[in-house]
């Protein structure tokens, strides 16, 4: 159907009621709603849905680079190209009946920057208790015999009540890359994460399990993920906030992304070889008080 800007998405919906939607924009996943229709992904209301300026909240993909180095741009340009919809995609198993799957293969203008060939294959689907899963297949499909290497995220903005009672459990006494400190490394301390300020940190070698816990709401979203061993925690915080056009000026209050991804080691692929990069996300009450 028609998103805003008249921009193609798909809206998907499992038996119990979630629902999620995603635009063939970017495979851009803007919407993911529980049984009770409470929105769970941060879209900024300044959100622009204008190519090929990419969309500000819900899923941004990161391919073929996480950040900005060389001359691709920021992120890469997978979330700012059209996807189109694969109508009849392979039985891979999923235990889920509402899924679309997406494709995403070069342009003549994409190979001048990045000259690959390559199918990247993004499957969206609901689980049946309304969780929410992404799973990436991207497969070299060079004739020219050449390896390709990338970076990879899932850019995800999680909707919080308020960053400053939100805690993050998973990341303790990890290494990570502070890219407010020119991406020098550090450990992190012994306990859960709290936010009180602008972070924007590369965690390294992260486990399978991410916890975001929010006080208020009395929910925890857990994130389990495969293929992606790093995971990229950013809140802009005021100042930052505030030089974005795309992003209120207040939004920071409740929004938090937690990004599964592959940065420190990137995946370098034969012609032939296929990288698979699985997330999946869940929302559940959770008796969390600040502070314990
Ligand atoms: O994921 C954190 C980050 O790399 C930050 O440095 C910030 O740039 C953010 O991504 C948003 O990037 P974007 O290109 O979507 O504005």
């Amino acid at each position: 159907c028609k998103g805003i800007n008249g921009l193609d998405k798909v809206v998907l919906r499992e038996p119990r009621g979630s629902t999620a939607e995603v635009y063939l924009y970017g495979a851009h996943v803007t919407s993911w709603k529980n049984d009770h229709g409470e929105e769970l992904l941060f879209v900024s209301s300044k959100a622009m849905f204008k190519p090929p300026k990419a969309i500000r909240g819900g899923i941004p993909v990161c391919f073929p680079q996480f950040g900005s180095h060389g001359s691709l741009e920021q992120h890469g340009f997978a979330r700012n190209r059209f996807w189109s919809i694969d109508t009849d995609p392979p039985p891979f198993p999923t235990n889920s009946k509402s899924f679309i799957d997406l494709i995403l293969k070069p342009s003549e203008e994409d190979m001048q920057k990045w000259p690959h060939s390559y199918e990247f294959r993004l499957r969206v689907a609901l689980g049946t208790g309304g969780d929410l899963m992404l799973t990436s297949r991207i497969r070299n499909t060079n004739a020219d015999g050449k390896p390709f290497t990338f970076t990879f995220a899932y850019h995800t903005y999680f909707s919080v009540s308020d960053i400053s009672e939100v805690r993050v459990e998973g990341l303790e006494t990890l290494d990570y890359l502070d890219n407010l400190q020119n991406k020098e490394r550090s450990t992190e301390q012994g306990d859960a994460l709290t936010f009180e300020s602008e972070v924007d940190k590369i965690y390294l070698g992260t486990p399978t399990k991410i916890a975001i816990l929010d006080h208020e709401k009395k929910r925890t979203f857990v994130l389990r993920k495969d293929g992606l061993p790093d995971a990229v925690v950013w809140n802009p915080w005021d100042k930052k906030a505030k030089t974005m056009a795309d992003f209120g000026d207040d939004e920071y209050k409740h929004m938090l992304c937690v990004e599964a991804a592959v940065v420190g080691k990137p995946i370098t692929l034969k012609p032939g070889e296929e990288w698979k990069g699985r997330l999946e996300l869940s929302a559940v009450p959770s008796s969390y008080c600040s502070g314990q």
